[in-house]
């Protein structure tokens, strides 16, 4: 089993999913143009991270990959064992591989996606910021009393820690979003969480 990476992108996500498994994996850290190399492009053909290889089988997208994970190892109990449980991991999966990852793209890729021009770019991001202020609010209200965005700790868990760690580089300010920032203590605290951050070089 190997993760293709590079440091505090959204496959760290999945890397924090792997310490929880706790089985045996290996990870490659690329550059971003690596990933436009065209032996990576023959794994993953949208030239992004993360791409996980396990035997034969390839797979991409995040949100794919996480369920994957979680599927094959139910001892790691990283989806639920209802329905329920599992609907719920994955709603709060979705919000953040879907939701909000993307708006974020918006922050990050403003000159991108204005076509250079500074004034647009500025509006786009901060439009963005704000849509994302929003987003991150719901996540504060839906961990008030409770410890993780599902029923139980999931594979979501890992990808609001990512955006949080986004969050923060990008200095968004997320006043009284009290149980967000508990959260993230939390997850801060965690071995897993501690051996993905250090493995990245990001601690
Ligand atoms: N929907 C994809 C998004 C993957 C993605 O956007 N990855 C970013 C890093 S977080 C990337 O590799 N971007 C390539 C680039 O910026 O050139 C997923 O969830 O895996």
């Amino acid at each position: 089993m190997k993760l293709y990476y590079f440091p505090g992108a959204c496959p760290l996500a999945t890397h924090i999913a792997l310490e929880w498994i706790g089985k045996p994996y290996e990870t490659e850290r690329l550059t971003r143009e690596q990933t436009k190399e065209p032996a990576y492009l023959k794994l993953n053909p949208a030239g992004a991270v993360p791409t996980l290889v396990d035997g034969d089988f390839v797979l991409t997208q995040s949100a794919a990959i996480l369920d994957y994970l979680a599927e094959l190892n139910p001892e790691a109990n990283l989806l639920g064992d209802t329905p329920r449980t599992r609907a719920e991991a994955r709603r709060w999966l979705s919000f953040c591989n879907s939701d909000m990852h993307r708006t974020f793209a918006l922050v990050f890729g403003a000159p991108y996606f204005s076509g250079g021009d500074e004034a647009i770019g500025k509006v786009l991001a901060s439009k963005a910021v704000e849509k994302l202020k929003g987003m991150f609010a719901l996540a504060n209200q839906r961990l008030k009393g409770r410890e993780w965005l599902g029923e139980q700790r999931s594979v979501a868990d890992p990808y609001l820690f990512v955006l949080l760690m986004w969050a923060d580089a990008k200095q968004l300010a997320l006043p009284d979003m009290e149980n967000l920032r508990k959260f993230q203590q939390r997850m801060q605290a965690d071995p897993g969480v501690q051996a993905a951050l250090k493995a990245q070089g990001l601690i």
